[in-house]
C-alpha cells in the first residue's frame, strides 16, 4: 500500500489510534489507518465511521511511507517495527518535529492550557489520579487521563475548556514525544520493566526522561538517582524521599511518636490520617504534593484531598480483615519494583508478618531482588502459576515457599497459616495472563474470595 501524498499514517486501532483519528478528522487532516494485526478489534466500526479512509492491516513492510505528511504510532507499536526503518530520524519540514509521532505530539501541539505530567515504572495511575483529587479540591479545572485510560487527545475533545491537563504519561508514549513543555513533570521510580520493548533499562530510562524536555518544574525522587535528569537543566527541581530532607525538599519525618509528611522542617500531616497505607504510598503522597505545589495549589487543600483519598482499586488496596489478619490486593504488582514496594512499604507497618501470593507469567524478570525484605518481612510466600517454579527457585533458602497451583489455593492456605496482625498480600511480581484475562481479574477474584470469607463467617 502507498501512503496518498499528503495524508497522515495513523498506526493502531486502539483506544489512542481512534483518539487521534477522531481529532485528525475534527480539523480536516486526511488520513490512512493502518494496524499490524490481520483483523484489529473494532474494525467493521471504524470503516462505517470513516469510508473513505484507506486502510491496510498486516505487516508494515508492505507499506510505503515515503509520501506521507507524517506518521503517528500508538504506544503498544514498537517505532522499530520493520517498515518504519529511519522514520524516527527524518525530520518533518512542516512541524519541525520527527516524521513518526505518538499521539502526546499532536496533544502537544494542540494544546492551550498547561499540562502536568507522571511517569514512573510504578504508582504513576495513584500519584495521577491524587493530583486531579488535589486539583479539584485547589478549585482547578483539570481533565485528567493519559496511559490512565483516557487518551490524551480525547481529553482535548470532551474537555476542551480545561485549565490543566493531568497525564500519566508510560515510556511508550514519551518515547514518540519529541518536547512535552510541561508546566510539572515528575519520575517518580525506575525499575525493570518492558525490557523486551527497550532493550535495556537504560533504554527504559532514556524513553522516561524525554518527559523532562522542556519542562518548567520537575519532581524526582531523591532515593532513586536514576530519576534525576540525565542532562543539564534550566527547570525547578525539587526532591522527594523516605527521609525528612533539608529546606524545600518533600520527606517522612519522625516526631512525637508519629510518621509526617513534611516539607523541608514543616510538617504537613500525619501519615496516621491517611487512608493510604504503607511507605510506598507516602512517597506517592509527596510526590503528589511537590506537584501540586509546582502548579500553585494552595496545601490546605492538597492535605484535605489527600486525607480523602481512598487509593486505586488493586494498588495496595485493603479488602478487609478477617480473624485480625488484613488482605491486601495489590495485582497491579505485575513487575518486581512493585512487588518490591508493596513488601517494603506495608511490610514495616504490621505487628505480625506478611503472607505473599506471587506469581503468573514474569516476563523474563529477575526476581532475586525479593528474597532480602522476604526474608524480613514475610512468614511464607506462596507461588502460583506460569512462572511459580522460578519465583521458588529465586526465593528458597530465604523464606519459606510453597508452590501451588491457583490463586484460590493459595488463598486458601494462606488462612491457615496467618496469624493475627499478619497481612495477606497478593502482589505478584508477574502478569497474570497465563491464569486471568488481566490484572483486574486477578484482583476481582481475590477481592471475591475474601468477601465469601467474611459472609461465611457471618453466616
Ligand atoms: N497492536 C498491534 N498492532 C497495532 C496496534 C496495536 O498488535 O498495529 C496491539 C499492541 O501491541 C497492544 C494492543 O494492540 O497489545 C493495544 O495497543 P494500542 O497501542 O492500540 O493501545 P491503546 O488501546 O491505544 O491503549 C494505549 C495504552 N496501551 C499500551 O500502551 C499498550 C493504554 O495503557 C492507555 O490507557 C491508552 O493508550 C490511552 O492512553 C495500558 C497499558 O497497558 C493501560 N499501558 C502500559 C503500562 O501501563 O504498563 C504501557
Amino acid at each position: 500500500m502507498q501512503i496518498p501524498q499528503g495524508v497522515t499514517a495513523v498506526i493502531g486501532l486502539g483506544v489512542s489510534g481512534r483518539a487521534i483519528c477522531r481529532h485528525l478528522a475534527r480539523r480536516g487532516v486526511p488520513f490512512a489507518l493502518l494496524d499490524t494485526r490481520p483483523a484489529p478489534p473494532g474494525l467493521e466500526a471504524f470503516k462505517a465511521l470513516y469510508p473513505t479512509a484507506p486502510i491496510h492491516c498486516g505487516p508494515l513492510d508492505e507499506v510505503d511511507f515515503s509520501r506521507a505528511f507524517e506518521v503517528v504510532i500508538s504506544p503498544g507499536v514498537d517505532p522499530f517495527t520493520r517498515g518504519l526503518e529511519g522514520l524516527l530520524d527524518e525530520i518533518n519540514d512542516a512541524t519541525g518535529e520527527p516524521r513518526l509521532v505518538g499521539e502526546i505530539a499532536l496533544f502537544k501541539r494542540a494544546v492551550t492550557a498547561p499540562i502536568a505530567a507522571i511517569t514512573g515504572a510504578n504508582a504513576k495511575s495513584t500519584v495521577t489520579t491524587l493530583l486531579g483529587e488535589m486539583a479539584r479540591a485547589a478549585g482547578v479545572d483539570a481533565a485528567v487521563g493519559g496511559n490512565l485510560g483516557t487518551a490524551a487527545l480525547e481529553l482535548l475533545d470532551t474537555r476542551p475548556d480545561a485549565e490543566l491537563y493531568i497525564l500519566e504519561l508510560s515510556s511508550f508514549q514519551l518515547e514518540t514525544t519529541p518536547h512535552l513543555g510541561a508546566a510539572a513533570a515528575a519520575f517518580l521510580n525506575l525499575s525493570e520493566d518492558h525490557l523486551d520493548r527497550h532493550g535495556t533499562l537504560t533504554g527504559y530510562r532514556q524513553a522516561k526522561a524525554r518527559i523532562f524536555n522542556g519542562a518548567e518544574h520537575i519532581v524526582v525522587n531523591a532515593d532513586d538517582p536514576l530519576t534525576a535528569p540525565p542532562t543539564a537543566t534550566r527547570a525547578q527541581v525539587a526532591y522527594f524521599g523516605r527521609r525528612a530532607h533539608e529546606t524545600g525538599q518533600w520527606g517522612v519525618e519522625r516526631a512525637d511518636g508519629r510518621q509526617w509528611l513534611a516539607h523541608g522542617s514543616e510538617r504537613l500531616v500525619a501519615v496516621d490520617c491517611l487512608n493510604l497505607t504503607g511507605q510506598h504510598n507516602y512517597l506517592n503522597a509527596l510526590a503528589a504534593l511537590a506537584l501540586g505545589e509546582a502548579l500553585g495549589f494552595a496545601r490546605e487543600a492538597m492535605v484535605r484531598a489527600l486525607v480523602a483519598f481512598r487509593g486505586l482499586p488493586h494498588r495496595s488496596e485493603t479488602i478487609d480483615t478477617l480473624g485480625g489478619v488484613r488482605f491486601v490486593n495489590d495485582s497491579k504488582g505485575t513487575n518486581v519494583g512493585a512487588t518490591l514496594a508493596a513488601i517494603e512499604g506495608i511490610g514495616p507497618t504490621l505487628e505480625g508478618q506478611l503472607v505473599l501470593l506471587a506469581g503468573g507469567v514474569g516476563k523474563g524478570a529477575d526476581f532475586t531482588a525479593l528474597a532480602a525484605p522476604l526474608a524480613r518481612y514475610a512468614r511464607e510466600v506462596l507461588v502460583f502459576g506460569k512462572d511459580a517454579p522460578r519465583l521458588k527457585a529465586a526465593l528458597e533458602g530465604f523464606v519459606s515457599v510453597r508452590e501451588v497451583d491457583t490463586l484460590e489455593q493459595a488463598l486458601e492456605t494462606a488462612q491457615t497459616l496467618a496469624r493475627p496482625g499478619d497481612c495477606v498480600l497478593l502482589s505478584p511480581a508477574c502478569a497474570s495472563l497465563d491464569q486471568f484475562a488481566n490484572y483486574e481479574a486477578r484482583g476481582e477474584a481475590f477481592r471475591a474470595w475474601v468477601q465469601r470469607k467474611r459472609s461465611e463467617g457471618e453466616a
